[in-house]
């Protein structure tokens, strides 16, 4: 049996929107921190079976969540010609019931454990690509601490690879304001689609990520929270922006994303370096330096739709033991 593990990220500068849907190609780039605390663990075994078998959180799947799996796993077999069948069993270490559970963990695990179960030599580099093809944000969790994805130019998505930056050193914790799951919005895959398909606003957004990309790393090396808050929030609320200006306009936000918002900025304009980002999701996650993490942490607590308030030093990447 190979136990894989890999961690969720946030990312700083998002990814939303894609240009080859089938092979699953951001159509721009994207920045991340791998977070310790959304941790995923995986195990795979090969099996003498005819299909393969799925347990999330100890529960037997069928249907989509198999087949997309199962669809995953036959990239690594048309690979290395391995016909072998693999029963695969996964659980999210932090709170599912959160709604926090993240596919990026989920393919990063899986990448890494069938890659690893099927005899498939790769790169980390090509072990992002692969994780791509299951999420497109996985591919950066194949890496830790911060990422940089490309979006690449190749056709195949061969340049479409995470890549760690290893040269920031800059110290940041995550503080997750866990917001009560509401009625079920629209997914990311299907949210982002109808973005590039409906918002006048598309072609702008894209244009701005490489203007971020840019401006995040230079502010993340000089270790400037000042300008990173700006980068960051901005890009956040531009992402969300173009979704809501999507026809039908999609809503991310609940009452409590809205609190925890004007907390971050209240604590900012007392001088506690702290900036915010919000993914598909009603969750705000803060960024601030380990000193500050209780104070953002108590600041986010008391809203009575926040469940609960989370946090998280940076994640290793992926990793596969065999047991
Ligand atoms: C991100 N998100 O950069 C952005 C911000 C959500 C909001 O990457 O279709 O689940 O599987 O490639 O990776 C979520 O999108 O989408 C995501 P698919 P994925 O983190």
């Amino acid at each position: 049996m190979y136990e894989a593990t890999a961690c969720a990220n946030i990312a700083l500068v998002k990814y939303w929107g894609k240009r080859d849907s089938d092979l699953n190609l951001p159509a721009a780039g994207s920045l991340s921190l791998t977070l310790d605390v959304l941790k995923t663990v995986t195990e795979v075994t090969p099996s003498s079976g005819s299909t393969d078998t799925l347990v999330l959180d100890g529960e037997p799947q069928s249907g989509r969540a198999l087949a997309r799996v199962s669809r995953f796993a036959d990239l690594v077999r048309a690979r290395t010609g391995v016909q072998t069948r693999l029963d695969i069993r996964s659980r999210n270490m932090f709170p599912t019931a959160a709604g926090l559970a993240s596919s990026a963990s989920a393919f990063a695990a899986l990448a890494v454990g069938v890659a690893r179960a099927l005899g498939l030599s790769a790169t980390p580099a090509e072990l992002s690509a692969l994780a791509r093809q299951g999420s497109g944000s996985a591919a950066r969790s194949i890496f830790g601490g911060f990422v940089r994805m490309h979006a690449g130019r190749a056709a195949d998505g061969t340049d479409a690879v995470a890549e760690p930056l290893a040269d920031i050193e800059l110290p940041l914790h995550a503080v997750i304001a866990v917001a009560a799951a509401g009625p079920k919005s629209i997914g990311s895959t299907d949210g982002m689609e109808l973005t590039r398909d409906t918002s006048p606003f598309y072609d702008a957004w894209i244009a701005q990520v490489d203007v971020d990309l840019a401006a995040c790393q230079d502010a993340l090396r000089s270790r400037d929270l000042e300008r990173l808050a700006t980068i960051v929030e901005g890009n956040c609320l531009a992402m969300h922006a173009n979704a809501m200006a999507a026809r039908p306009g999609i809503i991310y936000f609940r009452p409590a994303t809205l609190w925890a918002i004007e907390r971050v900025r209240e604590l900012r304009r007392t001088g506690v370096p702290v900036f915010f980002t919000i993914d598909a999701g009603p969750h705000v996650v803060a960024f601030t330096p380990p000193a500050h993490e209780a104070t953002v942490q108590a600041a986010l607590t008391g809203h009575p739709d926040v469940a609960r308030v989370l946090t998280s030093p940076p994640g290793a990447g992926a990793q596969v033991v065999e047991r």
